[in-house]
């Protein structure tokens, strides 16, 4: 199997254009050795200590290792950094910095510190770079930014050491960037050993117990280091029953991980039970307001943080598709949360309390009952109830990661509570890492829509003080993700996390040059071009080809990948699209349907609620018109679904042809697979485009406009 997968990734093109292969047959993602190039052509010295500080040490000796510069300690005595030995003239500096001494320090490199910005700036994660006197210097207050301005420097490569450099201050503007793995310690019978996962087994599991080898998690550790995250859970939150003793005694299987991720700045969590009470302790109940139950999770989290000094805290999906939960007990989600929240405090940990409630057993003749409406009916209630380690995380929009949904209403609704925003890097509904899909564009949207209306604060905004949380897409597939350019969401996703406000295609830009070569100056590079034209606006070609104007859910039952445009009409799922003969879509206003639109503070609240001035993308989500409704550029509905279904298709046919213009530039491994991929989502995209077209054809009656074939 090892051998099989090793040779997934062929030997170096000798075009030299991309050089991303690694010796045990595991790809390097954004972090090949020639990422390192210019880092490890200079002379550095890097001042501090600790486990971070190491690390940094460790990446920049191996570049040098590699490029033939050097790479020193601080001498015995301090001396100024920019040049600290007199007569040892260094071209990069990485200092660790007390807080109270960076003014001083910053002026005495004169990297034009601010002083408004006082001592302790930086915080716990940031940095500051600085170019004078031909130094580039990094300086942190504490270990982490040092590791993620060494980052910065890989990122930015031989621009870091060009002449002149504005000073930059640096720091995560979201404090928690967490990726959660919906892995299973068990092959569970339905859902793998992966729930969602398109990219091969667990890198944490196999079978039923932890990979003797972390060496992989390692290697993950540093690319997760490399875009920012700082979190990771390591297990599903549909937590069954072996997942649910690594609690207890499979907790040093989770400090192993731990030990791991440690040295890249990455706290670990873990996904657990509500009726761990129970199932692990013996108890007669969990009930969260019995003392029984407060004295058994205090004790066992005191366990957990005996093995895992620096552990993150719980993950919790309760009383959600079948977890149990404080419900059971007559309990509220505040009591529920809370109660975990008690355990972990003494320690510094929190919980992500997840706020994916709804009725998954509706009745679909019932078109009162609303699943979009359920986060929000549950938990706004509780608003102020939740101690501060509660983390009250909200999947980005009202239904389930569809591509395409309003945000959240919840998220402008609990100005007392902790929110982190969850999104889905693993791409269950957006193709499944057989069809190219950016997703950061769509991220992006959300982050920078504003609840409140234009100019008011912003999701990211909303998110900074609880945190960003993304579904991971990796597994131990070779390409870490399945399809190699979906590594690109999972950079994208630390990315975005760090610093929401980055532009979608200069993130695609910075994952391109530290994956494939980075160009000369100036050149665009064939390879480059055509990433852009393949990725930039790939989400939205899913979107066309799929299902239309934010109805969703269109796919095939349990696995969701393929179109079924019935699939989910007549099921206790709560996701339906109301078709008939004269029109489509959900009726969510407050006027005449299940008054979703009153969720949302104005303006929203009467912009969604008006068919008229409700965005198109999102006028099925909202409205069920009829097909011959007029969208804002004059088109019908029946027209626009036509339209937008053979232009879908035509995308993808561009953009199989764009990447076979690659051939031969690539690595013969990363062009094979992507080239593998592409043909599936063109087959795929052409059954989505033909089975929509007809199946709005034969309920409606209307022709194409066009007169194109439809079946
Ligand atoms: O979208 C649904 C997925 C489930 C998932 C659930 C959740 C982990 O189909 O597989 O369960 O969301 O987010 O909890």
């Amino acid at each position: 199997m090892r051998t099989h997968e090793a040779a997934a990734i062929g030997p170096l093109d000798p075009v030299g254009a991309v050089n991303t292969a690694r010796s045990d047959g595991v790809h390097a993602a954004w972090l090949p050795p020639e990422a390192f190039g210019a880092i490890g052509a200079r002379h550095s010295l890097v001042c501090g200590d600790g486990v971070l500080v190491d690390t940094v040490r460790d990446e920049i000796s191996r570049a040098c290792a590699r490029y033939g510069g050097s790479t020193d300690r601080p001498p015995p005595r301090p001396a100024s950094p920019d040049r600290p030995a007199a007569g040892t003239p260094y071209d990069l500096v990485l200092a660790l910095v007390p807080a109270a001494l960076l003014p001083v320090t910053a002026a005495a490199v004169q990297v034009g510190y601010q002083r408004r910005h006082g001592a302790g700036a930086l915080g716990e994660e940031g940095f500051l770079l600085a170019r004078h006197a031909e130094v580039t210097v990094v300086l942190a207050e504490a270990p982490a930014g040092l590791l993620y301005g060494l980052f910065h420097l890989v990122r930015l490569g031989e621009s870091a050491f060009g002449l002149t450099r504005p000073t930059e201050l640096h720091r995560p503007a979201v404090r928690l960037r967490m990726l959660d793995h919906w892995d299973n310690v068990d092959v569970h019978p339905v859902t793998g050993q992966v729930e969602r996962g398109y990219a091969g087994g667990s890198i944490f599991w196999r079978d039923g117990a932890r990979r003797d080898d972390l060496t992989r998690v390692g290697a993950y550790g540093r690319l997760l280091a490399a875009c920012g995250v700082n979190a990771v859970s390591v297990n599903n939150v549909n937590v069954h029953a072996t997942e649910a003793r690594l609690l207890t005694d499979g907790l040093g299987d989770v400090a192993a991980i731990a030990d791991v991720l440690r040295p890249y700045g990455i706290r670990v969590h873990l996904s657990v039970s509500f009726a761990a009470p129970v199932a692990l302790g013996g108890l007669p109940t969990a009930d969260p307001l019995v003392d029984g139950v407060r004295t058994w999770w205090a004790d066992t989290t005191r366990d957990v943080y005996e093995s895992i000094p620096d552990f993150g805290g719980y993950v919790v999906k309760a009383d959600s598709e079948g977890q149990p939960g404080p419900f059971a007990y007559g309990r509220s989600h505040a009591d529920g949360a809370n109660l975990l929240a008690d355990a972990l405090a003494p320690f510094g940990g929190v919980v992500h309390w997840r706020a994916f409630i709804y009725d998954h057993r509706q009745d679909w003749r019932d078109r009162s009952t609303d699943r979009a409406r359920a986060a929000h009916d549950h938990f706004t209630p509780l608003d102020g109830r939740f101690r501060d380690n509660v983390i009250l995380q909200v999947k980005h929009g009202p239904m389930d990661f569809q591509p395409r949904e309003p945000v959240s209403p919840v998220l402008a609704a609990m100005p007392n509570t902790r929110l982190a925003v969850e999104f889905q890097a693993t791409q269950e509904y957006t193709g499944q890492q057989r069809h190219v899909c950016y997703l950061a564009p769509w991220w992006s949207e959300v982050l920078g829509f504003a609840p409140w209306g234009d100019g008011g604060p912003t999701v990211a905004d909303v998110a900074a003080g609880g945190g960003l949380v993304g579904v991971s897409n990796v597994g131990d597939d070779p390409f870490w993700t399945g399809h190699p350019l979906a590594q690109a969401n999972l950079y994208a996703f630390g990315r975005l996390a760090w610093d929401p406000r980055l532009d979608p295609v200069a993130v695609l830009d910075e994952w391109i040059d530290l994956t494939f070569v980075r160009p000369a100056p100036g050149c665009p590079g064939p390879v480059r071009r055509a990433l852009h034209a393949i990725m930039d606006d790939s989400w939205r070609t899913y979107e066309r080809y799929t299902a239309p104007l934010g109805v969703g859910f269109m796919v095939r039952p349990g696995h969701h990948y393929g179109p079924d445009v019935d699939g989910y009409e007549y099921t206790p799922w709560g996701t339906y699209h109301f078709a008939d003969r004269d029109g489509v879509g959900v009726d969510r206003t407050r006027t005449s349907g299940t008054g979703f639109t009153g969720q949302f503070p104005p303006p929203w609240r009467d912009v969604y609620e008006s068919p008229d001035r409700c965005p198109d993308e999102l006028l099925l989500f909202f409205h069920h018109v009829p097909y011959g409704h007029l969208l804002h550029d004059g088109s019908t509905v029946i027209q626009h679904i036509y339209d937008t279904h053979f232009a879908g298709y035509e995308q993808v046919v561009t953009m199989r042809r764009r990447w076979e213009g690659l051939a031969g530039r690539l690595d013969p491994g990363v062009y094979d697979r992507v080239r593998e991929r592409l043909d599936e989502q063109l087959r795929c995209a052409q059954e989505w485009r033909d089975q929509v077209n007809a199946y709005f054809f034969r309920k409606s009656g209307v022709p194409d406009a066009r007169g194109r074939p439809i079946h």
